[in-house]
């Protein structure tokens, strides 16, 4: 087992790992940006190691930096959490190369679920199924048109290094592909260095459900059911919740065995998750695999009672998974609590925590890095705290959250509270009839 391991992240995923790893007798090393001298994650942490400026490229996203920290304090691992280098393939083959473990994926695996055509052809050999589509990348612009009329409109253009809804474009009939298509490339060009585009049907109003999976190095995979992200704004997830309410047995049981085919096929191990799509007739399309733990993992803990840190810590330091799938025993919605005016087009809103209250009580779990008297920098994510509701049935979950959203108190600052309190009462959201264009018709009172 680990002796030390360095955390490469902040804020409240920091704080979650360094929680785990006190339970598990692991010392943990924090680094920190010149912005996070005062953050929780430094004074909790056994070591702290400050690794540059405030901009993420000059600290969380300095490979040689966070390197000479972990070499410095002796760590024999390396957590990267989520977001900034924790889907870093090179990230992960540079710790290898320091004898340091990096806690996730190997860079090959990483790299097999990155390239999104790539995966997507790995996935059709693998027999999980994928949106109907073209053949691999655009060519040229005939080529599009002619992929597109076998096809069928309404298609949807996507970058192949993209991902997460960043310069997706949707065409609805041959006369706005031109434009589309010029677009879309110069969009992937400049967001990822990479112009490759590909196409697909289009699946209109669909859920996005994904399913978490874990993988042992002795290939082993299972999976813990299900998570419901249809919630969202503009590709941000602002509320998940396990099971889906839409989901069925017979479903879960379907999509659980596509997302461990998926996994199996790059012989996925740590823990990570499938995400599809699946339209109103429960039909459902591998959309990309996610290689590392996700914001959202907490309502899968919750559910099926496991600690996903440490299952992933475990599996890193060689240990074999049970190989069971898990399905929920409970009900969990989580709400990301973001320093944002969600009355000013969810405007950041960073700024001095003047006054805090956290609620609390049966049911309720918050993971959060802020405190009274914190100020929030204004050179990382905006989510301070995710709230976490537990009850046997969805109705209770949701009515526990909206009390716990009434106790909550912040001044100072702006946050997404007032959102998600009309939200727990908003009859839509309450029957769970509802999809990933829910938002868009969503009116804040
Ligand atoms: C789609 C789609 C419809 N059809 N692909 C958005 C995030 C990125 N991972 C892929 N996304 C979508 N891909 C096809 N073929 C609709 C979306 C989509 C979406 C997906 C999940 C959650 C919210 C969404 C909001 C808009 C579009």
């Amino acid at each position: 087992m680990f002796k030390k391991i360095l955390i490469a992240n902040r804020g409240e995923i920091a704080l979650r790992v360094i929680r785990t790893c006190r339970e598990m007798g692991i010392k943990t090393v924090a680094v920190y940006s010149t912005a996070d001298k005062e953050s929780l994650h430094v004074k909790f942490s056994d070591e702290a190691v400050c690794i540059g400026k405030p901009a993420s490229a000059d600290s969380y996203l300095n490979i040689p930096h966070i390197m000479a920290a972990a070499e410095i304090t002796n760590a024999d691992g390396i957590h990267p959490g989520y977001g900034f280098l924790a889907e870093n393939a090179k990230f992960a083959e540079i710790c290898g190369e320091h004898g340091i473990k990096f806690i996730g994926p190997t860079p090959a695996m990483i790299n097999a679920m990155g390239d999104k055509i790539t995966a997507k052809e790995t996935m059709i050999k693998a027999g999980v199924p994928v949106v109907p589509g073209g053949e691999g990348l655009l060519s040229s612009l005939q080529n599009a048109l002619d992929q597109a009329k076998e096809i069928g409109y309404p298609v949807i253009l996507k970058a192949t290094a993209g991902g997460g809804g960043k310069g997706m474009r949707v065409v609805w009939e041959p006369s706005e592909l031109e434009k589309a298509y010029n677009t879309a490339k110069i969009e992937a060009a400049a967001s990822f260095k990479n112009d490759g585009i590909y196409m697909e049907k289009f699946v209109e109003e669909p859920r996005h459900i994904e399913i978490q999976v874990a993988g042992d190095q002795y290939g082993k995979v299972c999976h813990l059911s299900e998570r419901d992200c249809s919630i969202q704004r503009r590709h941000q997830k602002l509320v998940e919740e396990s099971p889906s309410p839409f989901m069925t047995p017979e479903l879960r049981e379907k999509m659980g065995a596509a997302a461990i085919k998926a996994a199996s096929a790059i012989n996925y191990e740590s823990v990570g998750t499938i995400e599809f799509l699946v339209d109103k007739h429960r039909n459902f399309y591998f959309m990309e695999m996610n290689t590392r733990i996700q914001v959202e993992h907490c309502v899968t803990e919750e559910v099926v009672n496991y600690d996903l840190i440490k299952e992933q810590i475990k599996i890193a330091a060689g240990d074999p998974i049970s190989g069971l799938n898990y399905e929920p025993q409970m009900h969990a919605i989580e709400c990301r609590i973001n320093a944002e005016d969600p009355y000013n087009d969810f405007r950041p809103s960073p700024g001095r925590i003047a006054v805090l209250h956290q609620p609390g009580g049966h049911g309720i779990r918050v993971d959060s890095h802020v405190y009274a008297g914190y100020s929030i920098p204004p050179y990382y994510d905006s989510m301070i705290a995710k709230i976490i509701a537990v009850a046997r049935t969805r109705r209770e979950a949701i009515d526990t959250m909206h009390r716990a959203l009434s106790e909550y108190v912040i001044e100072g600052i702006k946050t997404t509270i007032p959102f998600h309190l009309q939200l727990m009462k908003d009859e839509r959201f309450r029957s769970g009839n509802f999809n990933t264009k829910f938002l868009e018709s969503f009116k804040l009172a």
